[in-house]
């Protein structure tokens, strides 16, 4: 047992009601202005409402939702506004916090109370054996890690961490100095989040990002939201999907819950949403068995393949490996292949035919997923297989129609564009090499779940995290946590309080800085940011509230000042960068093709979008210049006799491992996150009582793991899955348990017993 233990009160005891049936309305209103006022304050909090998403305010530092082109007043949801009031709450973590609070007492923490502490307002340092964190100068600091990385016999004995919030500049700046440092070690939060998504697209259709823009979604005949809860992790896109349904779309959901946002939608923004009955949005819900989508993708093109609805005229101009698609799938019976995705899946044969139909009468299909498709041992082939689906259908590149992979943090796929990947290109690496006047390194560098294995067996001695929360949203807790101590050095650039920064090397520094919301001023006046949403659309950020320390820097200003520090006189001009971000889109814009007029485009109400060949001109740059067919031999997780599948997910009151609070509201769950949803009939087989406690206990190829005391709750959720929250499960997620090709942990497919309660 590796958790930290239970201390808030109620956390042990959470109560169930019965699930809701819509999502957002009046009570997510409420629940937004309360949730504010109550960390930020009214004066410094609820103004900020007004600037969330609009021209001239600030990017939501939630997910990564693109805003349409008319925004409305209040162009956020209920959880971006728990997100903006987290950051920009009153609280501080000082000196005086740290004097307090041994980091060994802080370890013995939820991390739910370390978030609640406050903001980090100055830095901090753990030296060798010591017990608090005291405060250190600047200057100090950046000493002190790069006498670290001097010390270091290779650059790959470094690895640099990002998450998905950090703005394009900074980020720019970091893998820059990663490479100038020597090394290729960035791994990144989408690592464990979209990779499959990105290996999957790259490899078929040449650009690892979705290929729809808002519009498009209005435009579809039929939009199919697999492995996807958007009623709690990107409540906009609800409004988005109401005003597709209102112009005539089909929706079709395919997921093993139930989920109310899915269902029926109040919307905030308009009045029939809060005064009456919500838009009914799902025409038809698959209650999927986990992991069960490539069989079901996979029946559904052997199915149009037989009844000759493959749109040749695309196929042939376009595309490459058809033949072996269709040899593929006239192989084998087709009745005993329908038997086998029935029993695969757990829908009924009448269900998948009815989807079969609907993709039928569409012209325009777009197709949008998330985390239940992409964590799973076969998430790469699963999603090749919607392609496949797709691309015999022609649905890309014309309007209405495509992939739509729904990111996570609000800069992720802005990111991954400003070359934070341990796999960048040579065509990257080529222009960068020459805009900088360096050779970079070439091999490829650790993702995340390689970085926590050179941890453990000491390759890695130096970690730096661009924020995050590494150690409580990787896999595999105990042998994480293991692995980080074993570092020489742990440095975390963060806003809040986390585990991270108490689970850490032989030493440690804590590095505050400013967020999406606070006012960012240097040397040449007021900076914004720029940022990527998930349909390729630039724009800017700018913070509006005061720093509430005038100790925290901007993640640019602390790449540069560690940058120069670390290397000296190296001919580039860090300081100019920290004084004035455009010095930092220029170069951006010679290295990184799609940002020509950088300064000026993001300087547009609204930003500018990047080009994405396969969409705007039918153009796949892949290995064979056409968009790929793949064959992909059906699989799908098994449990077995007395043991489910269990997915970890997120509650409606959380943004990854930061927690908001104690309630799932849409799922019916209060006061507590230690749940396992399970259905009544498999809890009545186990034996399983409603409200009963008992361990989770994980079985992954011999070897076991624990997760302790989790309350049972019948569930409708599909027969033999159960589901519980992240981070509490992670301890359960083997390390080595991983997606083919993307390397991504199987966080939604893991194989457990349930065991009697063996206590807190
Ligand atoms: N408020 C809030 N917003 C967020 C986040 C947050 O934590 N809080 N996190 C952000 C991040 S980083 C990300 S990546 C996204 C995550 O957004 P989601 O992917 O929506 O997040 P999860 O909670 O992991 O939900 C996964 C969904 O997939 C379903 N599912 C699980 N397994 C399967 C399966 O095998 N097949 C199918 N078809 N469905 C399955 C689950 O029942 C659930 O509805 O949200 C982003 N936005
Ligand atoms: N079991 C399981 N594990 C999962 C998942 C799952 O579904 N199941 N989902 C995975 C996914 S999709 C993701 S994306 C990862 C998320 O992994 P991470 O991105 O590493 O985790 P977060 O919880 O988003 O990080 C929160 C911390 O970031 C810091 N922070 C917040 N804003 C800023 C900022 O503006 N600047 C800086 N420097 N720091 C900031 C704060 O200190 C905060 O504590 O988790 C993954 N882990
Ligand atoms: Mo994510």
């Amino acid at each position: 047992m590796t958790e930290a233990p239970t201390d808030d009160p109620g956390q042990d005891a959470p109560d169930v009601r019965r699930p809701e049936r819509h999502a957002v309305g009046l009570p997510a209103v409420a629940n937004s202005i309360r949730f504010v006022a109550s960390q930020a304050g009214v004066r410094r909090g609820l103004p900020l409402l007004r600037r969330i998403n609009q021209v001239g305010g600030f990017d939501c530092p939630g997910c990564a939702w693109p805003e349409p082109e008319h925004r409305h007043p209040a162009e956020f949801c209920e959880n971006g506004a728990k997100a903006v009031a987290e950051e920009a709450t009153r609280l501080r973590v000082g000196p005086d916090f740290f004097a307090e609070h041994p980091v060994g007492e802080l370890a013995g923490r939820s991390g739910y109370w370390l978030g609640q502490q406050g903001r980090i307002t100055h830095p901090m340092y753990l030296a060798e054996g010591a017990d608090h964190y005291v405060p250190v100068e600047w200057d100090e600091a950046f000493a002190l890690i790069a006498d670290r990385l001097a010390a270091l016999d290779d650059p790959n004995e470094a690895a640099f961490y990002t998450s998905g919030r950090t703005g394009n500049e900074a980020a720019f700046l970091y893998q820059l100095f990663a490479r100038r440092f020597g090394t290729n070690n960035l791994p990144d939060c989408s690592n464990m989040c979209h990779e499959s998504s990105g290996a999957a697209l790259n490899e078929t259709i040449g650009i690892g990002k979705g290929s729809v823009r808002l519009d498009d979604l209005w435009a579809a005949d039929l939009v199919i939201v697999a492995g996807q809860n958007p009623g709690t992790n990107h409540p906009r896109m609800l409004t988005a999907l109401e005003k597709a349904k209102r112009a005539g779309t089909r929706i079709v959901t395919v997921n093993p819950l139930p989920e109310a946002g899915m269902r029926r939608f109040k919307n905030p923004q308009a009045l029939r949403g809060l005064a009456g009955r919500g838009t009914e949005l799902t025409d038809l819900f698959l209650q999927i068995r986990v992991g069960g989508d490539l069989a079901l993708f996979s029946a559904l093109n052997r199915m149009l393949l037989r009844s000759d609805a493959v749109d040749r005229e695309f196929v042939e101009q376009y595309t490459h490996g058809f033949d072996a698609l269709a040899e593929h799938h006239a192989a084998g019976d087709d009745e005993e292949v329908l038997a086998d995705a029935v029993r695969r899946t757990g829908l009924s044969r009448e269900e998948i035919e009815r989807l079969l139909d609907m993709v039928l009468a569409s012209e325009r299909t777009v197709v949008c997923w998330a985390m239940g498709l992409t964590q799973h041992k076969h998430a790469v082939p699963t999603i090749r297989e919607i392609v496949n689906l797709l691309l015999l259908r022609g649905d890309i590149g014309k309007p209405g129609a495509g992939v739509c992979p729904v990111r996570g943090h609000s800069n992720v796929q802005g990111d991954r564009t400003m070359g934070i990947w341990e796999q960048m290109p040579d065509r990257f690496l080529d222009a960068l090499g020459a805009e900088f006047d360096f050779a970079p390194p070439r091999d490829h560098g650790y993702d995340t779940v390689d970085t926590i294995r050179a941890m453990r067996d000491g390759r890695v001695k130096v970690f730096f995290a661009m924020g995050g929360n590494f150690v409580a949203a990787t896999p595999d807790t105990e042998a994480t946590e293991a692995a980080m101590r074993r570092c020489d050095l742990t440095v975390h650039v963060s806003t809040k309080l986390n585990r991270s920064h108490v689970v850490t090397g032989t030493r440690a520094l804590i590095l505050p800085a400013l967020g999406r919301t606070d006012i960012d001023v240097q040397s040449s006046g007021e900076q914004f940011v720029t940022v990527e949403d998930s349909m390729g659309m630039v724009h800017a950020s700018s913070g509006t509230v005061p720093p509430l320390s005038d100790l925290m820097r901007s993640e640019v200003a602390i790449v540069a000042g560690l940058a120069r520090k670390v290397f000296g006189e190296d001919g580039v001009p860090w300081e100019d960068f920290a004084a004035d971000y455009d010095r930092i889109r220029e170069r951006i814009e010679r290295v990184v093709p799609g940002f020509d007029g950088y300064n000026v485009r993001a300087r547009e109400p609204g930003g500018f979008a990047l080009p994405h060949a396969p969409r705007d001109e039918r153009a796949f740059p892949t290995a064979t210049g056409k968009a790929n067919f793949t064959v992909n031999p059906v699989t799908s997780p098994e449990a077995a006799e007395g043991r489910l599948l269990l997915q970890t997910l997120r509650s409606h009151d959380q943004f990854n491992t930061t927690i908001y609070g104690l309630n799932d509201r849409y799922r019916g769950i209060r006061n507590g996150r230690r749940v396992v949803l399970v259905n009544p009939e498999d809890a009545a087989e186990l034996g399983l009582a409603d409200g009963a406690y008992c361990d989770l206990v994980s079985e992954w190829g011999g070897t076991e793991r624990r997760a302790a005391h989790f309350k049972v709750v019948h569930y409708p959720t599909v027969r033999g899955c159960a589901a519980a929250y992240y981070p509490e499960t992670n301890v359960l997620v083997p390390l080595d348990s991983v997606a083919e090709t993307s390397n991504t942990p199987t966080s939604k497919s893991i194989v457990v017993r349930f065991e009697p309660d063996s206590g807190a």
